[in-house]
């Protein structure tokens, strides 16, 4: 049975601003990639900021970003594909990229609702990358 869910993007917090030590900030791209092969299947991407960047530190206070923004309203019966990228961008090379998050859910919705958070799953937690972190949660509407 389908069920209509809202998946939301809580914040953000950088551990590697992924420039030189001199520099204080990096400037950071995001894109969230939400998926099923549900209803015929769908791929909603969202690119965040609309335009420009986040200037973000790893240093506690300017590592952080609250985002409570809103990636995906739908509905799913028992699949759901969340992906998330993030880029910090260069003049004169290649982007560096953030590692690349991916949480597959299967299942009868009611099983995947809920807050997803870095702290909550011991060592390896999904959430908890090498060079940033995440929440987000998965709702009902
Ligand atoms: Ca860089
Ligand atoms: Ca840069
Ligand atoms: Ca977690």
């Amino acid at each position: 049975m389908a069920e209509r869910i809202r998946v939301t993007l809580k914040w953000i917090k950088i551990l590697d601003k992924l420039e030189p030590f001199f520099k204080e900030t990096g400037e950071f791209r995001f894109r969230s990639k939400i998926s099923s092969d549900n209803e015929g299947g769908f791929v909603a991407e969202t690119r965040f900021p609309e335009e420009g960047h986040y200037s973000l530190s790893d240093k506690p206070g300017w590592n952080f970003v609250t985002l409570n923004k809103v990636l995906f309203e739908g509905a799913v019966s028992d699949h759901l594909l969340v992906e998330l990228f993030g880029e910090e961008v260069d003049l004169f090379t290649a982007n560096d990229e953030l590692d690349h998050y991916r949480r597959e859910f299967r299942g009868p919705v009611g099983e995947w609702l809920g807050l997803y958070e870095p702290a909550d799953e011991g060592a390896g937690d999904p959430e908890n990358m090498s060079n940033w972190r995440i929440s987000y949660t998965i709702e009902k509407i």
